[in-house]
C-alpha cells in the first residue's frame, strides 16, 4: 500500500512537472515569435532607411551636377551668401517659381539695398519675376520664401498700383522711366531670377 501511494504521489508530481513544462515551453515559444516579429520589423525599417538614403544621395548628386553645370556655363552668380540664376525664358510667376524649385532654388528675395543693386545689375532692363506677392491679402506684399514684408523703398514711384485689380506678383522694372519694382498680373510671361540660400 505504501509503495502504491508513493507511486501515485510521484505520478501526480510528474503530471505537475509536465504541465509546468508545457506552460513554459508555450511561453518561450510565444516570446521567440514576438522577438522574431520585432527583428523582421527592424530589418524592414533598416531597408526603408537605407533606400531613403540612396534616394537622397542620388537627388543630391543630381542637384550637384546641375549646379556644377551652371558654374561651368558661368550661369551661376554669387552675392553675399546666396547664389542666383537669371532666366530669360518667359514664364508666368508660378511656372517661374516651379522652375527655380526644380534646382532647389526659389524666386529671389531682396533683403537689403546691396542685394537689390546686385539683382538690378543681373537683370538689366529685363522685366524679371522676384519672389514677392500679395496674392494672399491684397496690398500685403510678402516674400514667399521667408514670409517677410517687401520693403516699401523697393517700389517704383506710383507702384504697387494693383492695376485693374489684377496685379499680385512682383518683378524688376529698370527702364528709361522706371527704377524699381512693379506689381504685375502673375499670368504674364516674363524673365525671372532664382536664388539659392545656404
Ligand atoms: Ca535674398
Ligand atoms: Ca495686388
Ligand atoms: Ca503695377
Amino acid at each position: 500500500m505504501v509503495v502504491s501511494r508513493e507511486v501515485n504521489r510521484l505520478s501526480d508530481e510528474l503530471a505537475d512537472v509536465n504541465t509546468t513544462y508545457d506552460r513554459h515551453t508555450k511561453y518561450i515559444g510565444s516570446e521567440v515569435k514576438t522577438l522574431s516579429d520585432e527583428m523582421n520589423k527592424v530589418k524592414t525599417d533598416v531597408t526603408k532607411v537605407s533606400n531613403n538614403i540612396q534616394d537622397v544621395s542620388s537627388l543630391e548628386r543630381k542637384l550637384l551636377i546641375k549646379t556644377l553645370r551652371l558654374v561651368v556655363l558661368q550661369e551661376l552668380k554669387a552675392f553675399g551668401t546666396s547664389m542666383y540664376t537669371f532666366h530669360t525664358e518667359k514664364l508666368t510667376w508660378t511656372e517661374a517659381q516651379q522652375k527655380c524649385q526644380e534646382d532647389g532654388f526659389h524666386l529671389a528675395e531682396i533683403n537689403n539695398d546691396n542685394e537689390l543693386e546686385f539683382v538690378k545689375e543681373l537683370v538689366g532692363s529685363h522685366l524679371a519675376w522676384l519672389g514677392g506677392t500679395d496674392v494672399d491679402k491684397e496690398g500685403d506684399w510678402r516674400w514667399v520664401s521667408s514670409g517677410l514684408k517687401v520693403m516699401a523703398s523697393l517700389w517704383n514711384t506710383g507702384e504697387p498700383n494693383n492695376y485693374g485689380n489684377q496685379e499680385h506678383c512682383l518683378h524688376t522694372d529698370y527702364g528709361i522711366t522706371s527704377d524699381g519694382l512693379n506689381d504685375r498680373n502673375c499670368e504674364d510671361g516674363i524673365a525671372f531670377v532664382c536664388e539659392l540660400e545656404p
